[in-house]
Parts: C-alpha cells; structure tokens; sequence
C-alpha cells in the first residue's frame, strides 16, 4: 500500500487563479462559511502554497472529515496551526476508528497554553501535554502504532517532543485501528468555542514515512537550501500586496504575514551559509 495516507493541502488549480478547494476531503461538517478554503490574497494565513483552511468558531462544529484510512495500524500525521484570538480550549483533531471511536484526540489548552494529546488503549486514556505554543503557526506531528507496548511520539515545531509513558509503563493500543480523521473545531472532548478563528494548513498523514517539517522560506520545492530566488520571489508577494504570491513556504519566520521581515532572514541565512532546509524547518 502507498506509503502517504492522505496530503490535503488546499491546493490552489494555478497560482495565479487562486481558486481554493476543500474538494480533496472526504466530507464536512459546519454552519454556513465556517469552512472556508481561500488564500493569502483573499484574506487567509496560509503558511504552504496560497491557500489554506479558515475555521470560524461559533460554537458549532466545524471540520473536514478524511475517510482514506482504512484499519491503519500505523499512522504518521502532522498539519500546521495558527490560533487567532482564540479565547478557550478548542479539540483540533480526532483520529477514530471504524465505529467513530475517538482513537486519539488534540485540544488546545488556552489556560495552559499548549495541546493535550488524548490516547486510548486498552487501560482508558493517556494524555501526553506538548508546549509551549508560539503566538503563529505552530506545527503538530503524531507517530502512533497499534501495538502492546506503545510510545506514541509527540511533537511542536522541531522544539519539543514528548511521548505517552515518559518514564512510566508503555500503553496497549494492540486492538486499535484508525478509520478517519477529522480536522477543525470538533466538539469533543473540548466544546467549540463561540468566537476566534483558527486557520490550518498543509495536512499530512501517512503509513510509514513521517511527514516531518517544512523547509521555511523555500519557494521553490525542487530545491533543498534557500537561495536568491526565494528572497526574490518573498520580495515580489510582499511588493505587490499578494498579487504575485510566492509558492511554497514564504512566512519564514511563521508569524502569519509574508513581508520584508521574511525577506530580511531568508538573505541572512543565505548569506551566512545557513541555507540548507535541514537548518530551517
Ligand atoms: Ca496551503
Ligand atoms: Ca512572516
């Protein structure tokens, strides 16, 4: 079987049209346009390519639902998050299995200021807390198993990491498997809180592989280090208010705007030599 699962980008059908898609999903669930595909230009954050996803709370769920895995017994995902003037805890994404059982769950934490990671297995549920979240996009990743004696992995940008069972007994999620996902403002275990705006990006889950981080301020992703083009092309998406968006990755400092800021630390680091992606993720 392939080894990706599912990359739901909000692929735009040419840069240049800028017509954004939720198509890729499987299914949805929202109130009126609380589910909305649209790009930089069209007033979006979006952190990979021009478009991304823009949940408006209202208290009602909101989300996009995969069907494409199948009774996965392993499973890699990782998307990328940013919270705005969201003032209580909101559950992110929910992995089930093929009953709708929650198999894994993310909530924002809004006191806290970080994401709890709900596992089940056989013994109930373990939550693993990962933080602290940055005030732009953050990204989160899960390595999960169905095994005897799991260690699911957890991590936020390339900063923490964490993993159930630190220090203590590993979880059985033997009997587990995963069926769908969803992704949004889903209303539970968290209920969906009634304003704030979360946009989400660049979705990956696969079987083998882990998805791992992208390279910030590549524009061009036949590339593995940054170079003159990409300050070029962040330049020309800054200068012409978005109407020449940069493809790829230009927010390299991950603040939610593509500006000088962003074309000011791509020169550096191609001037310093610090250009390979492997030092930019
Ligand atoms: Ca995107
Ligand atoms: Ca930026």
């Amino acid at each position: 079987m392939a080894s990706v699962l599912t990359s739901l980008v909000w692929a735009a059908s040419s840069v240049s049209a800028q017509t954004c898609t939720l198509d890729n999903w499987t299914s949805s669930v929202k109130t009126g346009d609380t589910l909305l595909a649209a790009s930089r230009a069209q007033g979006n954050k979006a952190y990979a390519g021009p478009c991304s996803l823009k949940v408006t709370l209202n208290s009602s769920a909101a989300y996009l639902v995969d069907d494409t895995p199948t009774a996965e017994t392993t499973f890699n995902v990782r998307f990328y998050f940013f919270l705005q003037s969201v003032g209580a805890d909101v559950t992110l994404f929910e992995a089930l299995d093929a009953s709708d059982n929650s198999v894994m769950s993310a909530t924002y934490d809004q006191s806290a200021n970080l994401v709890n990671v709900v596992f089940e297995h056989s013994g109930g549920t373990e939550t693993v807390p990962i933080g602290p979240l940055t005030t732009g996009w953050n990204s989160l990743e899960i390595q999960w198993e169905a095994k005897a004696a799991e260690r699911a992995v957890v991590s936020l940008g390339n900063s923490a990491t964490a993993s159930n069972s630190a220090g203590s007994a590993e979880i059985d999620t033997s009997a587990l498997t995963i069926g769908s996902v969803r992704l949004g403002a889903i209303p539970s275990p968290a209920t969906v809180p009634s304003s704030g705006v979360i946009f989400f990006d660049d979705y990956d889950s696969r079987r083998d592989t882990v998805p791992g981080r992208l390279c910030r301020g590549l524009t061009d992703s036949s590339r593995s280090a940054l170079n003159l083009e990409d300050v070029q092309a962040i330049f020309a998406e800054f200068a012409t208010g978005g109407g020449s968006p940069a493809s790829g990755t230009p927010d390299y400092d991950q603040n939610g705007s593509v500006d000088l800021q962003d074309v000011s630390d791509v020169f550096s680091r191609f001037a310093t030599g610090q250009n390979a992606c492997s030092a930019n993720s």
